[in-house]
């Protein structure tokens, strides 16, 4: 029992190290999910250290052991609910809603809207190195929802309507946190919030509220042999994973409190 359970600890713990788990809700519920078969300091620790840019993570383990498990892992759900709704009235018909990686916030949503009869369209990233965004492209087009692929460096051009693309009509964007100046999300998501700025083209962040710090966060450095592997001796990579996204670039923030102007949503966190 002792051993199985053991067992299950490390796999969650080096799933979400090597991004198996990945995004800011499901991180911090398979932390959750591992803390209940040890609740101990020990683990807080341990869980506490796996990703430095991940503040729900760090909430409920915080949570945990001050609050009962059931309630904490309640949230999750009641959150994603709440969210549903209001992007439910956000999305217009016929709307083309951009996004960026895989977030399970933006994904649930965007399958709600879609099974209560909205229609719209999806144009999506790939997002290397690791190519989260053809996650997000399989659950929509499973889900009935038209999703179209890019290369992230296309991003202007799918934006902007040229060479025969749709324009965007909207952006929604995840976040591994909200900070009292803007958001933290995958690396690009400032290029298209400043790209959709000058468009026009509105960026709603869908983020579950306890995604909200105060602390400076540190922004995760993965792997270089992501980015390439076996490169030749004597070049330098760099794989920044995450980015800061100004509040300046965001329309509002969708959370569970509803659809919020920044300044809005501080006086709520
Ligand atoms: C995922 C990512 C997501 C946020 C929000 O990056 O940037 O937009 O984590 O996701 P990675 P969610 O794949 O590197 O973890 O809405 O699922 O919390």
């Amino acid at each position: 029992m002792f051993k199985s359970k053991k067992r299950q600890f490390n796999k969650i713990l080096r799933d979400i190290k090597s991004i198996k788990i990945q995004g800011a809700r499901n991180i911090a519920k398979a932390a959750l999910r591992s803390y209940s078969l040890f609740p101990t300091k020990q683990s807080k620790k341990m869980l506490l250290s796996l990703r430095p840019t991940e503040p729900m993570l760090q909430k409920v383990i915080s949570l945990a052991g001050n609050v009962p498990i059931l309630e904490i892992q309640n949230h999750f759900d009641f959150a994603q609910e709440k969210i549903n709704k209001q992007v439910f009235r956000l999305i217009k018909s016929q709307d083309i809603i951009f996004t960026h990686c895989h977030s399970t916030n933006v994904v649930n949503a965007l399958i709600y809207a879609k099974n209560k009869g909205k229609k719209f369209e999806v144009y999506n990233t790939e997002t290397r190195p690791l190519y989260q965004g053809r996650k997000t492209s399989r659950e929509l087009k499973k889900a009935g929802i038209p999703v179209t692929q890019f290369v992230d460096s296309a991003v202007s051009v799918a934006l902007s309507g040229e060479q025969g693309i749709k324009k965007v009509s909207k952006v929604f964007l995840g976040a591994d946190a909200i900070t009292k100046k803007g958001i933290i999300n995958k690396i690009g998501s400032e290029v298209i919030a400043q790209i959709a700025k000058n468009q026009k083209i509105p960026v709603y962040i869908i983020a579950d509220s306890w995604k909200f710090t105060k602390k400076n966060l540190s922004f995760e450095q993965r792997k270089l042999n992501e980015v390439w592997n076996n490169a030749p001796k004597n070049i330098k990579i760099k794989n920044p994973a995450f980015e800061f996204v100004d509040k300046k670039y965001i329309k509002a923030i969708v959370s569970e409190f509803g659809v919020l102007s920044f300044k809005d949503l501080l006086k709520r966190v």
